[in-house]
């Protein structure tokens, strides 16, 4: 009886009443999702929560009384492709290459200038496609509020009590659906009423269809200085009516009504609000450019109607089914901390004050694989940009482009590891589309075969060199290797999944053009070796010995010849996997044997030239020679001096007050992870996030800028476990704060998946999952085995890497 009665205490049932309410707004937590959340909305919009299915993006701000749901189409870029190919580049190519064999990069600035310049030097921006709006009438005296982003499921969810009722809201984009999904509920005695648009600041209307439907329709209208903003002097591109984009909102709801009046629909006395969206563009990725024939609103109302055959519940089953599939391939934990139960906001201030907080580090691990597989998987045709897919701004900083100088590549460094193998995809469909525009550049600049693309590009394939002005456009602009880089990540796909048709059909043919444009765009300096020119290292400059000018242009930078080396033995060994082109495999050995040696420098750093140049920025955050250290593989510990050296050259950058933008210093945890020096890895993640990382996690160059957020991923895989140069290593960089934990899932070269726990800051337990009976070597700090497998058996091996026989 006693029992009975103290049951029905006030204080127990006021908990029992919170737990039922935190079930219901959240059914899928479970121990430990990993989970964004806050207690207040988004003031503004690096606070607000990402959502995304590749193709359609949005930010949720969980505002109470107007939300605002800010949207992207991957595709809705201005402007539109221009034929920016310097006409006297190729026949002055000889004339620039001599004087920078001959040590005269002045004079060879000049010639560039003269002739490897063409207006427009750049190109618009990817833009925004709008915001739904959504102005609730009442809701006041709220309170027990809370908005969060679950990365598990990819909800992001807002809940809270108005009048004693509760609220709450749920939004989330389904791939398998291809709609935005947004479900308004409110409690029992409370109805909701409120207003629904969807609006941009330009070039757009908004239409009832009907009493459910809203239509939105726009097409870009690009205008040219001094009408409309320019932030590139060398030009951007023709004014005009450019792209044409459209979206389809359609409401409905449980009891009340709704009503359309102008451009709005409007709710009445509704206990649950669901509201579908999607949208579409004209933008054609097979030509790079947009296509009046297609009609975006057509395609959107085709796709929500679809959507619409399914209730709310199917959706959301659907979606989270889907979602949890791929995100819930890797789990991370690196063990617990007082910080767990803190909004996220007020975790990232106290990993501030140095309160120590592992699981901050793999929430932010966890977050970069949500990021990719939302802004890059299928039905998206088209790659993560600088944004991913997120952009507010209508000129977007660095026109939220493709950078090919390091930023796209690092987009995809997590992919392979972070066991995400479908988002390589749309970057494939693109550098495929690239790859034709690229054919015409090698030939016309050149005289080349092959393709080529230079230092960054955009929906419209641009290949010619590009930038800001004509100064930037010869200086970072040029960088004829960015083809062969950006072909790495698809080779180390290959290496990761060996997936041999792949390879065949799509990734070697990309390889063997890019192949043929180096060799015929290498030549000879006086000692023989063979060397590019122009070069420089992204995107630094040198002092000339001579003059003491800071200059750009050299032959062969470092980052060059390791980029072309690294490339060559891809080629050779892809066209051995397929047994074709023993020419060319043939030539490209020669070539590689004639490439000038990485140099150590007098101060014992690896040298970023062909000569032992003073850098004008030391602590550069580009680092672009140690590609060979990270993403590359051919400065390893075999080659201790270059090893040794691999480490001052980071240490210089540092002194000098590099890893300054979140990129930066994301690559820098993997230089460390693969110098095996986990504490200065880890201290570099730390250092991520604490000084480059913002309220909602996206990280900041600054500003937001999201390849760091990729590269931070990279970085916490590549400190736990690494699998180049044909053996995996276990905990490689395993810091001393990491005391127990485990990793699942991880991908590893050669088609494994590799699950991994430790404790005392040691292996307990290694799982390998064969996915194709491919030879296998493991390695622990000093245990090493090499074993054959058989396809689709589970090995497990204990903290000396003997084998434990399960059964
Ligand atoms: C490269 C970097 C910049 C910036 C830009 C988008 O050029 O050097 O820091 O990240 O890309």
């Amino acid at each position: 009886m006693k029992t009975l009665k103290s049951l029905y205490h006030p204080i127990l049932l006021l908990f029992a009443l919170l737990i039922s309410i935190n079930v219901w707004a959240f059914p899928e937590n479970e121990d430990p999702p990993f989970r964004l959340w806050y207690n207040q909305p988004a003031a503004e919009w690096t606070e607000a929560l990402p959502l995304g299915n590749g193709r359609l993006g949005a930010m949720v701000y969980g505002t109470l009384q107007q939300e605002r749901i800010q949207l992207n189409e991957e595709s809705l870029w201005a402007g539109q492709p221009v034929d920016a190919h310097p006409p006297e580049f190729r026949e002055h190519l000889p004339e620039i290459q001599e004087a920078l064999l001959n040590d005269n990069p002045a004079r060879a600035k000049k010639l560039m200038q003269q002739y490897g310049t063409q207006r427009p030097t750049s190109f618009r921006s990817y833009q925004p496609l709008g915001d739904i709006l959504l102005s609730f009438e009442g809701l006041n005296d709220t309170n027990n509020y809370r908005r969060e982003l679950n990365l598990n499921t990819g909800i992001s969810s807002v809940a809270f009590d108005s009048e004693g009722q509760h609220h709450t809201r749920e939004t989330f984009i389904s791939a398998t659906d291809d709609v935005l999904v947004i479900r308004l509920q409110a409690g029992d005695r409370d109805k909701l009423n409120l207003d629904i648009h969807l609006t941009r600041s330009k070039d757009a209307q908004t239409k009832a269809a009907d009493n459910n439907t809203l239509i939105f329709k726009g097409q870009i209208i690009d205008r040219k200085p001094p009408e409309g903003p320019e932030p590139n002097p060398g030009g951007s591109g023709p004014g005009g009516k450019h792209m044409r984009f459209g979206g389809v909102l359609k409401a409905s709801t449980e009891g009340g009504s709704i009503i359309s009046r102008d451009s709005t629909l409007q709710v009445k006395e509704a206990s649950q609000v669901t509201i579908l969206f999607s949208a579409a563009t004209d933008y054609d990725l097979s030509t790079m450019n947009f296509d009046h024939t297609t009609d975006p609103v057509a395609k959107a109302r085709a796709t929500v109607n679809n959507a619409m055959q399914k209730p709310y519940r199917v959706l959301r089953r659907h979606h989270v089914a889907e979602h949890r599939e791929m995100f819930e391939r890797v789990d991370l934990n690196l063990g617990q901390s007082q910080q767990d139960n803190l909004p996220t906001n007020k975790r990232l201030e106290a990993l501030k004050e140095d309160k120590t907080d592992p699981a901050l580090v793999a929430l932010m691990f966890q977050y970069g694989r949500y990021l990719l597989m939302n802004s890059s998987r299928y039905p998206a045709s088209l790659p993560a940009n600088l944004q991913g897919i997120w952009n507010k701004e209508m000129w977007a900083p660095w026109e939220a482009d493709y950078h090919l100088n390091i930023n796209l590549q690092m987009n995809y460094w997590p992919h392979n590891p972070g066991n995400l193998p479908e988002t390589i995809i749309p970057y494939l469909n693109f550098a495929e589309s690239l790859a034709e525009h690229g054919k015409e550049t090698a030939r016309r600049m050149y005289g080349a075969d092959g393709w080529v693309v230079h230092h960054c590009t955009n929906v419209f394939g641009r290949t010619t060199p590009s930038g800001s002005t004509e100064e930037s456009q010869i200086n970072n602009g040029y960088f004829p290797l960015a083809g062969p880089w950006f072909l790495m990540p698809l080779w180390r796909h290959y290496e990761f999944y060996r997936d041999k048709q792949l390879l065949e059909e799509r990734i070697y043919p990309l390889m063997k053009g890019s192949a043929e444009f180096i060799l015929d765009f290498l030549i000879e300096n006086e000692q023989g070796q063979l060397v590019t020119s122009p070069s420089h290292s992204p995107e630094n400059l040198y002092i000339h010995p001579e003059t003491g000018e800071p200059q750009r242009l050299t032959v062969a930078a470092t980052m060059d010849i390791q980029i072309i080396h690294t490339f060559f033995s891809a080629c050779i060994q892809a066209a051995d996997i397929l047994g074709k082109d023993a020419g060319l495999k043939e030539k490209l050995r020669t070539a590689r044997e004639k490439l000038p040696p990485v140099r150590i420098g007098d101060d014992g750093t690896i040298q970023e030239w062909i000569r032992d140049y003073e850098e004008e920025n030391p602590g550069h955050r580009h680092i672009s020679h140690l590609f060979g250290l990270y993403p590359g593989t051919t400065i390893h510990p075999g080659k201790p001096e270059l090893f040794k050296a691999a480490e001052k050259t980071i240490e210089r950058r540092l002194a000098h007050g590099g890893g300054h933008t979140g990129w930066s210093r994301a690559w820098i945890i993997s230089l460390f992870a693969r110098l095996q020096d986990e504490e200065r890895a880890h201290e570099n993640a730390l250092a991520l996030l604490k000084e480059s990382t913002l309220t909602n996690l996206f990280d900041t160059h600054p500003p937001f800028q999201i390849d760091g957020n990729f590269g931070f991923t990279a970085g916490i895989s590549e400190m736990l476990m690494q699998s180049h140069r044909d053996t995996i290593r276990i905990l490689p960089a395993l810091p001393d704060s990491w005391e127990k934990g485990y990793i699942k899932g991880l991908q590893a070269r050669g088609d494994f998946r590799v699950s991994i726990h430790w404790a005392n800051h040691k292996l307990s337990r290694v799982a390998l999952t064969s996915k194709q009976g491919n030879m296998c070597t493991l390695r622990y700090r000093d245990s090493t085995i090499t074993f054959n497998t058989r396809k689709g058996k589970t090995y497990i091996f204990d903290n000396n890497l003997i084998p434990i026989d399960e059964d």
